[in-house]
């Protein structure tokens, strides 16, 4: 029945769950941080590739970070998040940006 419980025939109601739904696992939102250096063009990139956003997602998320400071790209469970932050950054890096992404717990 929709609410966990089971009736006989006659309408007694004969069980009820015991066992409690599994605890849904914490997810962490990967947030992009402004800067004044980091190209849009290499923002809008970087949530494409990495965050997997189409290009007009990846444009609308991009211009909430320039206008606002902070913008969220994505919230995914704990390694994954982890692995996206360090790989914003590791890209950044590498073409010479200052650009950073943050963890929060949901
Ligand atoms: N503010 C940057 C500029 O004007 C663009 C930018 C957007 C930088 C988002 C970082 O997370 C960011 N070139």
């Amino acid at each position: 029945m929709a609410d966990g419980q089971e009736r006989t025939g006659s309408g007694a109601q004969v069980q009820e769950r015991v066992k409690p739904k599994a605890q849904e696992p914490t997810r962490y939102r990967v947030v992009l941080l402004n800067d004044d250096y980091t190209t849009m063009e290499f923002v809008v990139v970087v949530l494409e590739d990495v965050f997997r956003k189409s290009p007009a997602e990846a444009y609308q998320i991009m211009m909430q970070v320039h206008l606002q400071g902070r913008g969220i790209a994505g919230v995914y469970p704990w390694e994954e998040a982890e692995t996206k932050v360090e790989t914003v950054q590791s890209l950044a890096r590498g073409a010479g940006f200052p650009l950073r992404a943050a963890l929060e717990e949901e």
